[in-house]
């Protein structure tokens, strides 16, 4: 019998677990990893041998995602593109993207008693996922981020389903956050009129990258919209990037949305909740490594007018994150999962000290830009 270190799902799991054709006895299933959004368990397997496989098995959040077999058939889409190229450019396609393992009656996941879809994946051994990073472990998740840009260059976009509708659409963001302020449901609009401040004196700023959309200077691509450090496997011996996950919201999308989200993720040294606004600063230096590897696995791939917007990316991204915080506060911290009551507004605050940031450094990061690329 096989342990389930799951207790307010077991019933769930085992029934779960049931649906999938697994290759040795079950010994453990455990909850893994950091996410916030999906229901993440390592389940492992051991043969008579003493051999053990490890999977990765995921239950989708429908909280998140209203359509999860839409996700999941993006999932398959763009899993068998990129397996088709990994496998051209003689890689390996079991490390370098995911892959599902179909339930026993040969679907690509399982729907359980209570509506919730589950998808099962190998495990990709020998890798580490991290919260923070080196500079050098930064510029390989930049590398890993680029090629897959690059990877998905001729993917047919259109075939994609919006999984969460309007989700890097700052202008609506932005409209949201003004009915959130305008319905003050809980009365604390009182307590951040600074970071309210701050938030409508950019509305223009919310519009520079759709509105470079819409008039064809940006173009549509297929895009990751998570690109965060913790979203990349790391290989343990080589410590390059292997593997690009969480493919939830793989869809039509902007590539600066892509480098912009990882450099609001990665380009400080604080937790996005720090309460000392003294230890939050952009640095960078991180946002020159992250540059450097993320145009070298585009491979030229990026448009000349993609390669002049990167740095708004970066500033679009942090400011709809902090946006998106602000809202959520607002509301009643009804979106992101919260630890302590202020939590919501503790992240709000780090995302605007970074805007800032960047704002007074932007000439310089244009700089940047144009010094790797080619
Ligand atoms: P979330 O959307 O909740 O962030 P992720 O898909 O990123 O969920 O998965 C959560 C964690 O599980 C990751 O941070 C990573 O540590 C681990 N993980 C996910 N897929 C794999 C895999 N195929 N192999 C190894 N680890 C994985
Ligand atoms: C959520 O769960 P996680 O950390 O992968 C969010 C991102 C935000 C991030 C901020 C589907 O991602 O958009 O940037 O929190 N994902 C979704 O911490 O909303
Ligand atoms: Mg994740």
């Amino acid at each position: 019998m096989y342990t389930v270190t799951a207790p307010e799902n077991a019933p769930i799991a085992h029934e779960v677990l049931a649906a999938f054709p697994f290759p040795a006895t079950l010994t453990e299933v455990a909850r893994y990893g950091q996410g916030h959004i999906n229901d993440t368990y390592c389940v492992q397997c051991q043969s008579g041998e003493g051999d053990c496989v490890r999977f990765i098995l995921q239950g989708i959040s429908s909280a998140a995602f209203p359509h999860p077999e839409k996700l999941m058939e993006n999932f398959v889409g763009i899993t068998t593109f990129l397996r088709e190229k990994i496998l051209s450019s003689g890689g390996d396609p079991l490390r370098e993207t995911l892959s599902l393992v179909k339930t026993r009656d040969g679907k690509n996941f399982y729907t359980d008693s209570r509506g919730q879809v589950w998808r099962l994946m190998p495990f990709v051994e020998n890798t580490d996922c991290f919260q923070s990073a080196t500079p050098e472990l930064f510029e390989a998740s930049a590398r890993t981020f680029g090629r897959f840009q690059y990877l998905l260059q001729d993917y047919p976009a259109q075939t994609l389903h919006e999984t969460i509708v309007k989700f890097h659409d700052t202008e609506d963001r932005f409209e949201k956050f003004r009915d959130a302020l305008e319905a003050d449901r809980l009365g604390r609009a009182r307590q951040v009129q600074p970071e309210i401040r701050f938030v409508l004196e950019r509305k223009e700023d919310c519009s520079v990258a759709l509105q470079a959309l819409r008039e064809g200077k940006l173009p549509l691509r297929v895009t990751h919209n998570d690109a965060k450090l913790n979203n990349v496997l790391i290989d343990r011996d080589t410590h390059e990037g292997v593997c690009v996950i969480d493919l939830d919201t793989t869809m039509p999308g902007l590539s600066i949305n892509d480098f912009g989200d990882s450099i609001r993720f990665g380009a400080n040294h604080c937790q996005e909740d720090e309460k000392d606004l003294g230890k939050v600063n952009f640095d960078i230096g991180l946002y020159e490594v992250y540059t450097r590897g993320f145009l070298e696995g585009a491979r030229g791939s990026l448009t000349a007018e993609e390669l002049r917007y990167l740095p708004w990316g970066a500033r679009l991204m942090t400011l709809e994150c902090g946006i998106r915080f602000l809202t959520d506060y607002l509301e009643g911290d009804r979106y992101f999962h919260i630890r302590y009551p202020e939590q919501n507004l503790d992240r709000t605050r780090t995302q605007f000290k970074l805007v800032r940031d960047m704002e007074q450094q932007f000439d310089a990061m244009s700089a940047i830009v144009s010094k790797y690329a080619k």
